[in-house]
């Protein structure tokens, strides 16, 4: 057996003694994003043991954590309301349009007065033609936990731009959603035109995007469309989107920027811990699991470090960069992708996966996540700290000296274990 191999029955055999204890009483499935929205409030949950073997590489729709501003928020609102304001798919209706407080030029703005809005059936034709899939992880700037780790469909925003023909003075693009119709409620993102006119080698179009995990969006994750911002952090991937503006407004007038946040930071490398054992015995190994985000500088190693909580912290080396760090095992590609995807299979993601063998034409994926694992062993009884971290495609330690955090949150994570 190898390592890898080893530590899957590990865990496995782990799960079943957790199963036998805790009996029938909660079978229900944890994910990755769970353990660590009750991780951050303090609560950690006997199910842990358990989700070890339940870890699904893609987030079911349920699962993901939901933000979504407004009183009340739009995902809240009774089905006849949803019916009224545009957020179902038979009266949804997108608009495109030249910013009236700038000179921006469209000559054809896809315009609810004008009765030209884009609506569902519009966007479907245009799906047939230009639909993409992808997967790309959600994560707030100032979370340390992704919020889910999505398979997206939908249509490249710029076949919308195109049609709605622009010709001078534009050089951004803002959108926001529906908002109660109070100004005051508005979450509004924007983006510079160039990087939706094309792609970077390897990265993805923004998408008006419809389909999460080959479902129809739901009202919770911005349906019927919502933006998908593949390489940015949550914020920019509006939800419940309805309007357009083509602007020459050269500023990022984001509703992020206006609460401190930078809002062109791209998505952070940086490693969490899902399942760390709290007592080990000494000498014996004992199996830890975690999430490593894959941001724009790539991943290549993961590394652990266990210190014995007695001994003293090397001074003015906050980022202890000169530690015993430890490779852990990046896990390979799931065979059985999660998600709620029947049997866990993929449907064509020909972006990421090759059509003809069926696997990642590269590993990790990069604006996604990787799981890791590894066995720790201490041969000293007492109280450790043990910490994750990673080292990016450019081999620099992640988190990086990086004391700006509203560029996107990155810590080294920390967590005690006993030694007995
Ligand atoms: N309309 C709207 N879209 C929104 C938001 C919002 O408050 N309103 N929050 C944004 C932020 S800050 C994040 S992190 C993501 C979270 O997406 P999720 O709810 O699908 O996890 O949604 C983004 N889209
Ligand atoms: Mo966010």
């Amino acid at each position: 057996m190898d390592r890898i191999e080893r530590l899957a029955k590990e865990h496995t055999d782990l799960t079943r003694r957790h199963f036998l204890k805790i009996g029938s009483a909660g079978a229900a499935a944890v994910t990755v994003s769970q353990l660590w929205a009750r991780e951050n409030v303090g609560r950690p949950h006997p199910l842990l043991t358990e989700a070890v073997s339940k870890l699904e590489y893609l987030t079911r729709e349920e699962n993901f954590i939901t933000y979504g501003r407004g009183n009340p928020p739009p995902h809240k609102l009774p089905p006849e309301k949803l019916h009224q304001v545009g957020l179902v798919r038979k009266t949804w209706q997108l608009e495109v349009l030249p910013d009236p407080d700038s000179n921006a030029k469209v000559e054809k703005p896809f315009s609810k007065e004008q009765g030209t809005a884009l609506n569902w059936d519009a966007l479907m034709k245009l799906a047939e033609k230009h639909a993409v899939r992808f997967m790309s992880v959600i994560t707030c700037t100032n979370d340390r936990t992704p919020y889910g780790m999505g398979l997206w469909e939908g249509v490249p925003l710029r076949e919308v731009v195109w049609l709605a023909r622009p010709v001078s003075n534009v050089r951004r693009l803002f959108y926001y959603g529906y908002h109660n119709d109070d100004p005051k409620q508005r979450f509004q993102s924007s983006l510079p035109i160039g990087r939706v006119l094309e792609d970077p080698p390897g990265e993805h179009p923004i998408i008006l995007c419809y389909k999460l995990n080959n479902q129809w969006l739901t009202i919770d994750r911005g349906g019927p469309v919502r933006m998908i911002v593949p390489d940015a952090y949550g914020n920019k991937s509006v939800k419940w989107l309805q309007r357009i503006m083509l602007t020459n407004d050269y500023k990022a007038n984001d509703t992020y920027a206006l609460w401190n946040n930078d809002t062109v930071s791209h998505i952070k490398t940086c490693a969490r811990f899902i399942h760390t054992p709290k007592k080990i015995k000494a000498g014996q190994p004992a199996p830890v699991t975690g999430v490593a985000q894959v941001g724009m500088s790539g991943l290549s190693k993961v590394q652990y470090w266990l210190h014995p909580k007695d001994k003293s912290l090397p001074k003015d080396d906050p980022y202890f960069t000169n530690a015993q760090w430890k490779d852990a095992d990046i896990l390979p590609p799931p065979k059985h992708w999660g998600g709620g995807l029947p049997d866990g299979k993929l449907p064509e993601v020909p972006r990421q996966i090759d059509t003809v063998t069926g696997k990642p034409k590269h590993w990790p994926i990069r604006n996604a996540i990787a799981h890791w694992a590894t066995l720790i062993t201490a041969e000293r009884p007492g109280k450790y700290d043990l910490r994750c971290r990673t080292i990016d495609a450019n081999g620099i330690a992640q988190p990086m000296p990086r004391p700006f955090h509203k560029s996107g949150n990155n810590k080294i994570q920390s967590v005690q274990v006993v030694v007995e």
